[in-house]
């Protein structure tokens, strides 16, 4: 199958799935086409199936805001008429499902059917989609696209809850490659970073308010009181400096380290001993499913759909959003040598439900609903 994919090429969740399904459909045989702005930051090897389309993006003097939107629609008409795709699957709904309906709208006037998959990752439904600003835009996108997949249950809930959705949403969760992210015997890395046998804490986002990464800092503070551990932060936002001054008031900026924005995680993670994740919205959670691959028991908050991936009491422990306290006792719990090792052999249990092998076969699925309903029509 010939596969249009449009996504944000940069580190956020929604591009790294888009990046990652492209890859894994590539080396199933299938041939993708990414249509960005730049090309995706894990698109990092050749492929003979893969293909990049850059978005011609031109600026005007007229123009206080450039019209993304249009250049990406006529973007996707362009590829679609010249590589002959066979669906468009969009990531993120603002502004790619509203982009690759306009495109439908225009390929159609044109004599060719081709039918959009519209994949919701989260803010585009939760925070950002249900603005007035942008909801009517959203909620017709939504209905005119021909297969919508929502990455959680909450996430589906939360769609019907916000939009005048006419039509059914289908969830494929996210998924991990577990030959990339798995436990390994680093021990050089390890002792590097603790080099007393302390315990290594990790936490991974965008360091955006939503990720609450103040309370990762007060919780490492409080498990530093009983457990010699060490924190790492990986990743970059605009939250990053105020952060640092908290480690900074706290007294705890010695065992702290800000490593930015990492592209090979899955190295810290493999040697990790927890995962914080105290999130205030978080429609799945990829960067615990990751952490869970490589036998990293995770604390979070309870939003969203972190439930559905993080089970309580198993695989680690999820809390009211900003229970710092008792997402600190948990923690201590899982850290404790007699529950630790239970703990670890339990996420990688959770995660190998999530495997790519297993996930990407569901999106096969969508793409040949998507064709059946275009030719039936
Ligand atoms: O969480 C972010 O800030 C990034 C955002 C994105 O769109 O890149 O992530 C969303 O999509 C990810 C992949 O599906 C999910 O794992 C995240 O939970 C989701 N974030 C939120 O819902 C806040």
């Amino acid at each position: 199958m010939k596969i249009g994919i449009v996504c944000y090429p940069t580190f956020g969740g929604s591009g790294v799935v888009a990046t990652e399904l492209g890859k894994g459909l590539a080396k199933k045989g299938h041939e993708i086409h990414f249509i960005t702005y730049s090309q995706p930051t894990r698109l990092d090897f050749f492929n003979e199936n893969l293909f990049y389309h850059e978005v011609d993006i031109r600026s005007y003097p007229l123009f206080k805001y450039p019209p993304y939107e249009l250049a990406l629609a006529s973007k996707m008409v362009d590829v679609t008429k010249f590589e002959k795709l066979d669906v468009l699957h969009v990531h993120y709904a603002i502004p790619h499902a509203s982009a690759a309906v306009m495109a439908k709208q225009i390929l159609k006037g044109e004599g060719i059917d081709i039918p959009v998959v519209t994949t919701l990752h989260g803010t585009d439904i939760t925070l950002v989609g249900k603005d007035p600003s942008y909801e009517p835009v959203v909620t017709f996108s939504i209905n005119q696209s021909d297969v919508v997949t929502a990455v959680s249950e909450d996430l589906r809930k939360d769609t019907f809850k916000h939009f005048n959705v006419l039509r059914d949403i289908k969830v494929i969760p996210n998924f991990v490659d577990l030959d990339k992210f798995k436990r390994q015997r680093k021990d050089h890395f390890k002792t590097a970073i603790c080099p007393n046998g302390e315990k290594l804490i990790v936490h991974i986002s965008n360091f955006r308010k939503v990720k609450r990464v103040d309370d990762v800092v007060r919780i490492f503070k409080n498990i530093l009181e009983t457990v010699p551990s060490k924190l790492l932060l990986v990743g970059d936002g605009p939250e990053r400096a105020v952060v640092e001054s908290l480690c900074r008031e706290l007294n705890i900026y010695e065992d702290v380290r800000f490593l930015g924005k990492l592209e090979a995680i899955e190295e810290v993670l493999s040697v990790a001993d927890l995962f914080i994740m105290p999130s205030e919205k978080e429609s799945f959670g990829l960067a615990a499913l990751e952490a869970m691959a490589c036998e990293v028991p995770v604390i979070s908050s309870n939003a969203g759909g972190i439930p559905e991936l993080n089970i309580d009491g198993v695989t680690g422990f999820t809390s009211e959003i900003g229970n710092v306290e008792e997402m600190t006792q948990n923690a201590l719990h899982i850290l404790s040598e007699e529950n630790l090792e239970s703990f670890k052999a339990n996420a990688l249990v959770e995660a190998k439900k999530y495997d790519i092998e297993k996930i990407l076969p569901m999106y096969e699925h969508a793409y040949e609903t998507a064709l059946a309903g275009v030719l039936t029509v």
